[in-house]
């Protein structure tokens, strides 16, 4: 049983696990990053799941980090934050199962980081991502973010880079120019855009976001998962080829 998530595998293969805080927006804390910590290892070793679809319940897909976590740490914590953040999306991306995260509504700073951790992202036409860690507390006019005896990643002026394997993965998704305008200014982009510079896969109407979701998880799940696990790791590790399937 899960606090802040909800898992349903279904008899065709598709689990869906689905971020279920929707009062913040499905804003990630300790107890959030603990529990998909465990169900992503719970569903990698279920045979009955053949496709992760990573969802949001409510109007977003994921806030980001909650805020009022990350304001409440010290130093020393936010660091080890970080750690957390990064090892538990890093293991994400290890999986063997395929992964696909279908966002929806905003998809912000950690909450797009956890989606790029995924195989890859549908949006909803509705969608808005971004990585606005850089704009977080700071005020016009923008200042230097460097102090003279500050930490760079704690500025007195606000905003900090990206913590969650963002700075890594947005450039391999689309490109590093692309990706250093997204951080840099920390603007949002719409699915249309998402779209054309490659950041989501496809976008499919808000209101039929859920059937084609759907139909896209049945799809993968109807595939033999040995194959589909030998994709990813071919993939993954950029090998020609291993043994395939006997069948
Ligand atoms: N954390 C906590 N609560 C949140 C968050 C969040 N990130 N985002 C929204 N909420 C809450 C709001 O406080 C509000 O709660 P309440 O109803 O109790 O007041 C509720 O969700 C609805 O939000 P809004 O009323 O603001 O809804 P709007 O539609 O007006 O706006 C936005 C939606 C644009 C998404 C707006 O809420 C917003 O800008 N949220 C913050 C987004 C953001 O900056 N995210 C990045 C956070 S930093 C990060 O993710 C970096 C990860 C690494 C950190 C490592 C350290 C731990």
């Amino acid at each position: 049983m899960y606090e802040t998530l909800e898992v349903n595998v279904e008899s065709s293969g598709v689990a869906t696990l689905m971020l279920n805080k929707p009062k913040s927006l499905n804003a990630i804390d300790l107890t959030m990053m603990m529990e998909l910590r465990r169900v992503f290892q719970e569903l990698d070793d279920d045979p009955q799941a053949h496709v992760v679809v990573l969802r949001g319940a409510g109007r977003a897909f994921c806030a980001g980090a909650d805020i009022k976590w990350s304001e409440s740490l010290t130093k020393k914590d936010r660091l080890e934050s970080n750690r957390l953040g990064q090892k538990t999306f890093a293991r994400i991306e290890q999986m063997e199962t395929p992964v696909v995260a279908a966002v929806h509504g905003y998809a912000l700073g950690g909450g797009l980081e956890l989606a790029l951790a995924a195989d890859f992202i549908v949006a909803a036409d509705d969608a808005q991502l971004g990585l606005p860690e850089i704009t977080l507390s700071a005020e016009p006019p923008y200042r230097p973010k460097i102090t003279e005896d500050g930490d760079p990643d704690q500025p007195e002026f606000g905003g900090q880079a990206p913590g969650w394997g963002g700075t890594k993965r947005l450039p391999e998704r689309v490109g590093r120019a692309i990706a250093k305008e997204l951080m840099l200014t920390g603007v949002r982009v719409d699915a249309e855009r998402a779209l054309r510079i490659g950041l989501v896969n496809e976008v499919y109407p808000a209101d039929q976001f859920d059937e084609q979701v759907a139909e896209l998880g049945a799809r993968i799940a109807a595939m033999n998962p040995y194959n589909t696990r030998l994709i990813k790791e071919l993939v993954n590790h950029g090998y020609d080829m291993l043994e395939s399937h006997p069948s």
